[in-house]
């Protein structure tokens, strides 16, 4: 069922204690919608909690509030927000027997709550998180307005991605009259560990695998050199964005070993080659979007591109 913003309001209003998460491996959508809502509730006198049990992504520690995240939480709350999580399987909260409230963007799957705005028309789900509380007429200070333009920046791939509408640059705006530095926040998440990620990226690009005929790019990362070079998959990311770019190419894959017989799968496509690589992702047990969506699986790096080819095959 899909609610308006006004009755989420009051949800809110009934509960005393809130706690707010996301999926694993957060990205700056995730961190910005939790932090700005964070920072709303407690204006309404609300206690409130962000959980994320991931390690958070050091080109994010500039923002605000990020130091109150919690691995740590309450045994109970009277409300819980699920954001930006697309799936239950990547939420990293447990969901309590209280109230559920999902904001989302992904397209709608099995995501939780009594409650819920799961919508693709938005660009973020800080996107959608800003228009509640425009809505609910709810105060945008330069801390809320610097999380969500986090968000937007980041899933927007700096307002290039197709999902950056007219409507989208607005909420832009507004941020930006309300104190949100673009140029700060533009520095800090592209800011990246070079050393490592140029020594495991060039490791993954030694090791590229091209399917012409398919317009398929991939590459496989091993356990042993994640390890070896103590790489996590948060520094490859990007690196699918990349081989995307090259010629003849529609999408790519970049296939990590993140624990032993354990891969994660990072699709990226691009956006006018009518390729929807969330179809191959949820095949493959995970989900996404059209352009970007992600898997974890324990089939191998060669199931793995066979089943992508089957399903080429077959459509
Ligand atoms: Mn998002």
């Amino acid at each position: 069922m899909e609610s308006s913003f006004l009755d989420i309001k009051k949800a809110v209003d009934s509960a005393q204690k809130i706690l707010l998460a996301s999926h694993d491996q957060p990205d700056g959508d995730a961190l910005g919608s939790m932090l700005a809502l964070k920072f709303s509730f407690e204006k309404l006198g609300k206690k409130t909690d962000v959980y994320c049990n991931s390690t958070i992504p050091e080109n994010y520690r500039f923002l605000p509030g990020i130091d109150q995240i919690k691995k740590n939480i309450d045994p109970k709350y009277d409300l819980l927000f699920g954001l930006d999580y697309g799936d239950m399987k990547r939420l990293e909260a447990e969901v309590p027997d209280v109230p559920v409230i999902t904001f989302d963007h992904h397209p709608l799957i099995n995501q939780a709550g009594q409650m819920k705005v799961v919508d693709t028309n938005f660009s973020s789900t800080c996107e959608i998180v800003y228009q509640f509380l425009k809505e609910n007429e709810l105060e945008i200070d330069k801390e809320i307005a610097t999380c969500l333009l986090t968000g937007i920046f980041t899933d927007t791939w700096s307002f290039r991605h197709p999902n950056t509408t007219a409507k989208t640059l607005k909420v832009v705006g507004e941020l930006l009259l309300r104190g949100a530095p673009l140029r700060k926040i533009a520095g800090f998440v592209s800011q990246q560990k070079i050393d490592i990620k140029s020594k495991i990226w060039s490791r993954a690009l030694a090791n590229i695998h091209q399917n012409r005929k398919f317009g398929f790019i991939f590459c496989f990362i091993s356990f042993q050199d994640m390890q070896e070079l103590e790489a996590t998959t948060n520094d490859l990311s990007g690196l699918a964005s990349l081989l995307c770019m090259a010629p003849g190419t529609k999408f790519s894959l970049v296939l990590s070993e993140e624990s032993p017989g354990k891969l994660d799968g990072s699709f990226r496509a691009l956006p006018d080659k009518e390729i929807d690589v969330s179809y191959f992702a949820k095949a493959l047990g995970g989900g996404g979007h059209k352009l970007s969506a992600g898997f974890k699986t324990e089939k191998t790096s060669k199931e793995v591109i066979k089943t992508i080819e089957q399903l080429i095959v077959s459509d």
